[in-house]
């Protein structure tokens, strides 16, 4: 597990089942594109072949024609659960009818048969005909885990596995070689005794006799253990990739300065990225069609790279995880769009398991730059499934960096920086500030806005109001409308820990000593439940009265507008927090 030896092509192998197989179509992906003539061949078990992951890209892969090779290999049982007890289809490669596959079902204890099956696939996928599945039925002597073999856990007999045993594939082909006099039967023995022998010296270079235990049990030698300090290493990057970058601030920005709508600026800023650079491609739902997707944010990629901007089928963790593996191969710098910020739950193990833990995961070597779009609906009417605010979870994996950009001005630099950055980044956007306008830039699209830098959108020296996204907005307008408070209002811009702006926050509460905290979603998977204890634990000594936090309610907002209204948090809430703090 965690294995990856980028040089020999092994991309990486995976603890979750399945859960490398979205990223092989990426892999495929890249290859295509680049106009190799190389595959990508995923392999899996049978107990794979059930889960959604699998399936979902069995069909994605297929819907777009990539070259790759869906490898099951059926060796009869996940853990102790035999096939025909998990599925009502036990030929699994007919699974490949259901998405117009085309699939080979081999013996894969003839090496032979499986190379022929394989030469066969390789030729479909390099014509460009898309996906291929084998099958190849075969066997474990062992237990999943361990030295012991299967029966002695009571879920399979001695007899099967005796019976599996005499089809040994290594038996086997040496039987071919020597009938076929492609080598002796000495000189075989010999090629085995020297890859026997090259596995003690490994062995021994690792272990060394316990003196503490039963004679013959070895240990691992303590310089084969890494050093404890590794435990974090290459969470994320070190950031120099952005070296040299041209930083502005609305504030201090030289160009001119125009109104501008922030639908509009998402659409200029992605379509002038993908001019620079020839890596990004957009994917997401109807993100090619209605001249821009549901909201417009693809309207000008559509018209200047329709080929790089690509409507997936309905299927999140796949399509999440294609490009997860389009940015861990690195020929790709994809851009998802998640229609709702609610779906990453559907996406979660690509999200959280693959991609965000895929720097550390692999020792730190390989870089992912994989960007996230993810729209806030709260507000808009379409209840509990489709309104939550996304960054109390997004933030709990370390391998992430979020960003929540509050005017076009922001987004511009934010979203340059973010697809300037070899780590996973998300992107919330709200889809309150769509239809708004702000400060932008006239015309200059690109220049960044620095990791880890908030911004003071208001000042005073009663409070430290602390915000994000449309809640910055809203906090503007209730400070208006409480004239006896006035604050430092910070806009964070970046959410995840390791990007928060710890001088920004410190200078201000060692002035202020009182802190509020507002968003606007619902309070369990809330953002500043975290942030509050960060804070407390920083900057106690300047703190002259508990932190408070304007948040949503308990449940996700409902559908009907007053309840919908009655569950999150805007302007008026804020102002009722601030005339309780005046009073206090
Ligand atoms: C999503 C997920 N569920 C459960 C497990 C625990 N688990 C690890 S291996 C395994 C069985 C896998 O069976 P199969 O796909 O047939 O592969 P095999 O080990 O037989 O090659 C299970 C249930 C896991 N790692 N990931
Ligand atoms: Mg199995």
């Amino acid at each position: 597990m965690h294995l990856q030896w980028r040089e020999a092509g092994a991309m990486g192998t995976n603890a979750i089942v399945g859960g490398g197989v979205p990223q092989a179509a990426g892999f495929a992906f890249n290859q295509r594109r680049a106009g190799t003539d190389a595959v990508t061949v995923t392999y899996f078990g049978d107990g794979a072949v059930n889960i959604g992951s699998v399936l979902e890209t069995f069909n994605l892969a297929a819907a777009w024609q990539l070259p790759l090779c869906f490898f099951i290999e059926n060796n009869q049982y996940a853990v102790s659960t035999p096939v025909s007890e998990a599925t009502a289809e036990p030929r699994l490669s007919a699974r490949g009818l259901g998405f117009n596959i085309p699939s080979w079902r081999v013996d894969g204890m003839d090496p032979l048969a499986v190379y022929l099956a394989m030469s066969e696939a390789l030729e479909h996928m390099r014509a460009g005909n898309g996906p291929t599945i084998i099958e190849a039925d075969l066997y474990r002597f062992f237990h999943q885990n361990g030295p012991y073999p299967g029966s002695a856990f009571g879920y399979r007999t001695k007899e099967e596995e005796q019976e599996w045993r005499e089809r040994d594939p290594l038996d086997r082909l040496r039987s071919h070689v020597i009938r076929r006099g492609l080598a002796s039967a000495d000189e075989i023995t010999g090629e085995h005794d020297e890859v026997v022998k090259a596995l003690h010296e490994i062995g021994d270079s690792l272990f060394e006799a316990d003196p503490a235990a039963k004679p013959g049990r070895r240990r691992i030698k303590a310089s084969a253990w890494p050093d404890p300090g590794f435990a974090d290493i290459g969470v994320r990057g070190d950031l120099s990739e952005l070296d040299g970058s041209r930083y502005e601030e609305a504030g201090t920005f030289g160009g001119e300065l125009a109104d501008r709508r922030f639908i509009d600026v998402i659409s200029d800023v992605l379509a002038r990225r993908m001019a620079a650079d020839e890596r990004i491609v957009i994917l997401g739902e109807d993100v090619n069609r209605l001249k821009g997707g549901t909201n417009g944010a693809t309207k000008r990629p559509l018209e200047l790279f329709p080929d790089r901007v690509l409507g997936t089928p309905i299927s999140e963790n796949a399509f999440a995880g294609l490009a997860g593996g389009m940015a861990i191969d690195g020929r790709g710098r994809p851009v998802v769009e998640f229609m709702y910020a609610d779906f990453m739950w559907v996406a979660a193990d690509q999200l959280f398991n693959q991609i965000a833990k895929a720097r550390h995961m692999f020792g730190g070597q390989g870089s992912v730059p994989f960007v996230l779009r993810s729209k806030l609906a709260a507000g808009t009417g379409y209840g509990s499934q489709h309104s939550m605010d996304p960054a109390g979870i997004l933030t709990t994996a370390a391998g992430l960096r979020v960003v929540a950009p509050s005017n076009p001005f922001d987004y511009i630099g934010l979203m340059n920086t973010a697809l300037a950055c070899e780590d996973p980044v998300v992107v919330l956007e709200h889809a309150d500030l769509y239809t708004s306008t702000g400060i932008g830039p006239a015309d200059d699209l690109d220049y960044r806005i620095p990791v880890g830098k908030a911004a003071l959108r208001s000042e005073g020296d009663d409070l430290t109001v602390i915000s994000y996204l449309s809640m910055v907005g809203h906090c503007l307008e209730a400070l208006g409308q409480v004239p006896e408070i006035q604050a430092d209002l910070i806009d964070l811009r970046w959410l995840d820990r390791a990007s928060l702006d710890w001088d920004t926050i410190s200078r201000s509460v060692k002035r202020t000593n009182k802190v509020l905290i507002v968003e606007q979603g619902a309070i369990g998977t809330s953002y500043g439940g975290r942030l509050a204890d960060e804070i407390q634990r920083r900057l106690f000594d300047w703190l002259d009265a508990p932190i408070e936090r304007v948040t949503g309610g308990e449940a996700s907002p409902s559908i009907s507008k007053v309840l919908e209204r009655a569950a999150i948090a805007r302007t008026e809430e804020v102002v009722t927090a601030l005339r309780r703090i005046a009073a206090y």
